[in-house]
């Protein structure tokens, strides 16, 4: 059990739950479809680079497993964390790492708001989180709490500049080359209808899933 629960025990903790960047948002405002609470915690787990190495031309089986491991892993670290947070008498809701169980209906709150709002990355021209460090091969979760914690910069805009790789690699055309800014409407930036279109086409796997962007993005490949 932690005694002190503050940004240095939080990061031990999730260290120790495999996750490999972390960062702080500011929930005030409201951030659009985010719960009552001041504080947002984005987690990020990267995609083993050998199975992206995988997709250039579309999912594969490796991708399928590793897609569901890390979906697991973000929820075992965003439920202990939210069990930890209580423990100490702070209130805590997580997002799973997919699906609408939010609590918002069926729109659940978008981790990658959470993610550039705590300044790990910006959003590339095919709507995917870019982390310096990892590029878009991460996934991710959120936490939310009221326990105060000192909040990250914020990146209000892409950092992509005259680079198109994942709109060119996209089958489906689904980027339109455009930067991001913060309060974009996703269709300004990305379509997708067509990227989900795109995710029933693949044969090869038993699961509607892609990866094709992540694969063509240079921040992806290790430097
Ligand atoms: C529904 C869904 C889909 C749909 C629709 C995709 C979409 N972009 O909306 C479909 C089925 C097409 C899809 C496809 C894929 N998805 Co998907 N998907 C989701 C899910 C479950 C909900 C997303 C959603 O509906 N958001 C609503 C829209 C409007 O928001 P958004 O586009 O997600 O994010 C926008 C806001 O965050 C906003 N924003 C960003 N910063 C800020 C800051 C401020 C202040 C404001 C106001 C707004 C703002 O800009 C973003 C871009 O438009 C999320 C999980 C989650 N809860 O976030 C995963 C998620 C977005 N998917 C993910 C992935 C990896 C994929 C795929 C690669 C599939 C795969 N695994 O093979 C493809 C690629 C899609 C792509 N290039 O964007 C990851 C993204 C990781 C990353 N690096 O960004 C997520 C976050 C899952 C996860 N736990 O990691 N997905």
């Amino acid at each position: 059990m932690l005694s002190i629960l503050d940004r240095h025990a939080i990061g031990q903790l999730l260290r120790t739950k495999g996750v490999d960047a972390w960062g702080v948002a500011a929930n005030t405002p409201r951030l659009p479809l985010a719960p009552d609470y001041a504080i947002a915690i984005s987690l990020i787990m990267r995609v083993d680079q050998l199975v992206v190495r995988g997709l250039r031309h579309g999912p594969t089986e490796d991708y399928y497993e590793e897609y569901l491991r890390l979906n697991l892993a973000l929820d075992d670290a965003t439920g202990t964390l939210v069990d930890v947070l209580r423990v100490h008498g702070h209130a805590a809701e997580r997002i799973a790492a997919t699906g609408a169980d939010s609590g918002n209906g069926n729109q659940p709150f978008p981790h990658k708001t959470a993610a550039t709002s705590a300044g790990l990355g910006w959003i590339g021209k095919t709507a995917l989180l870019v982390s310096p460090r990892f590029g878009p091969a991460v996934r991710l979760a959120t936490v939310f709490t009221d326990l105060d914690l000192p909040v990250g910069d914020a990146i209000v805009e892409s950092r992509c500049e005259e680079c198109r790789a994942c709109v060119d690699a996209c089958p489906a055309g689904c980027g339109r080359d455009v930067q991001w800014r913060a309060g974009m409407a996703r269709d300004d930036l990305f379509d997708a209808a067509a990227c989900r279109h795109q995710m029933t086409l693949f044969g090869n796997v038993d699961a509607q899933i892609c990866g094709i962007c992540i694969a063509a993005c240079p921040y992806t490949r290790p430097h």
